[in-house]
């Protein structure tokens, strides 16, 4: 639902990241020349060039949306169906969807309490005999912790596909992202730190990965005469390309303009008793993509319902990613036990993710800290 009018006169939990329209128009002219819109035209292929080099990554195929890399590259990997995927309930989603569209059986890991991302002492715990995958997600920007989950699908011969949605741009131990596993994706939706208005991106190693995923998102056609397999249409048109090769070189200032809002925001709600706020990690260069706390109503006295309720009588539209956790959804009623992954259910009754976007201006971070002040008792 769209909520235009809204967004004029609220604070919302983000506001998409648009570069300037005459840069956008200069970029989508030769279109009119071309009548080339979609089918891995030029923008297309520029994009995927430039996204290979600011990832760093070895290899890099667009799609339409973050969820339709994540569930072609499953697809891709080839899993006996049935298989189970571990994974972690505290995400959006398009995780667990992409898991069960492609009838995988995902098996829920708890989190770790600090960084919110698979808590990887737990893991081991949930293989079984069916086991075929991990299936990790880089929430909030905060980066797995990877060396753990390939030393431990190294052990047991599992593939490891990331989920790096939120994740774009970041660098672990110098290194981009996108390298870490089989398999990351990225999203590009327009509420992303980096957008092409839709769209994702799978990042790979495997030149033979490659050439499946690409079958995957046009069809399995080859040549006009031959249809080599079975695939969907998961291609990202020219405009959305061209939207991205804007957005692209606008997106390190995007992110410097990120890190004065956590930082105006940390400057007032850190050391407050009953307010987490998220890890900053060591080794890691972040993206700011989220600002997440945690409330504790027993010390701060207020429950996040009842701050997300103030903040929305001042017309700030917070959000509570990710709340239900994934594994309590409607859609899943009597198939998992969402007590089983007790610290993911208490982040998830407890989280507020409020607005973060890199033009919010300071004045509003500060309002937003007044009201979320106030309610402390
Ligand atoms: N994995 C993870 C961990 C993810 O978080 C996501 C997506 C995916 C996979 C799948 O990637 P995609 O297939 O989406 O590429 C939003 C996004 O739609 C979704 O991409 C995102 N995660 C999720 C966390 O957030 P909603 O339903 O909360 O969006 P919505 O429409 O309420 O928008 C939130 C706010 O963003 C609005 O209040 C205002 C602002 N906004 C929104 C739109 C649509 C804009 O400023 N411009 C816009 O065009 O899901």
């Amino acid at each position: 639902m769209s909520d235009t009018t809204e967004h004029n006169n609220r604070i919302l939990v983000t506001r998409s990241s648009i570069a300037p329209l005459d840069e956008y128009i200069e970029e989508i002219r030769d279109i009119w020349d071309t009548h080339w819109m979609t089918n891995m035209g030029t923008k297309h292929q520029m994009l995927q060039q430039e996204l290979t080099a600011y990832l760093g990554v070895e290899q890099l195929d667009l799609f339409t949306n973050g969820h339709m890399s994540l569930e072609l590259s499953l697809q891709a990997l080839e899993l006996p169906k049935g298989g189970e995927v571990i994974t972690t309930p505290f995400t959006f989603a398009s995780t667990t969807h992409a898991i069960v569209r492609n009838g995988l059986v995902p098996v829920f890991c708890d989190i770790d309490p600090d960084d919110f991302t698979i808590d990887v002492t737990q893991i081991e715990q949930h293989i079984t005999e069916k086991t075929v995958a991990i299936m990790p997600v880089h929430v909030y920007g905060n980066i797995c912790n990877a060396e753990g989950i390939q030393r431990i699908a190294d052990k047991y011969r599992l593939k490891v596909i990331y989920d790096a949605a939120h994740a774009f741009g970041e660098e672990y131990e110098g290194k981009g992202v996108g390298t870490l596993g089989d398999i990351s994706c990225f999203s590009f939706h327009a509420t992303k730190v980096f957008n092409t208005i839709e769209g994702g991106a799978a990042c790979f190693h495997d030149p033979e990965m490659g050439s499946r995923l690409y079958d995957l998102k046009n069809f399995g056609i080859h040549d006009p005469e031959t249809v080599a397999t079975v695939g969907a249409n998961a291609k990202m048109n020219e405009f959305c390309a061209a939207m991205g090769l804007c957005n692209l070189r606008h997106v390190d200032e995007e992110i410097r303009k990120r890190k004065r809002v956590a930082e105006r925001y940390r400057s007032q709600l850190e050391g407050v008793p009953g307010l987490q706020l998220n890890a900053v990690q060591k080794s890691v260069k972040p993206n700011y993509a989220y600002f997440p706390v945690i409330v504790e109503e027993n010390i701060f006295g207020t429950t996040r319902n009842e701050i997300f309720d103030a903040l929305e009588q001042e017309g700030i539209g917070a959000r509570k990613y990710f709340y239900p956790i994934t594994s309590a959804f409607d859609c899943f009623r009597g198939k998992f036990d969402p007590v089983e992954t007790p610290v993911a259910l208490h982040v998830s009754e407890h989280v507020l993710t409020l607005p973060m976007y890199a033009d919010l201006a300071l004045e509003d971070v500060d309002r937003i800290c007044e009201t979320v002040m106030r309610m402390q008792k």
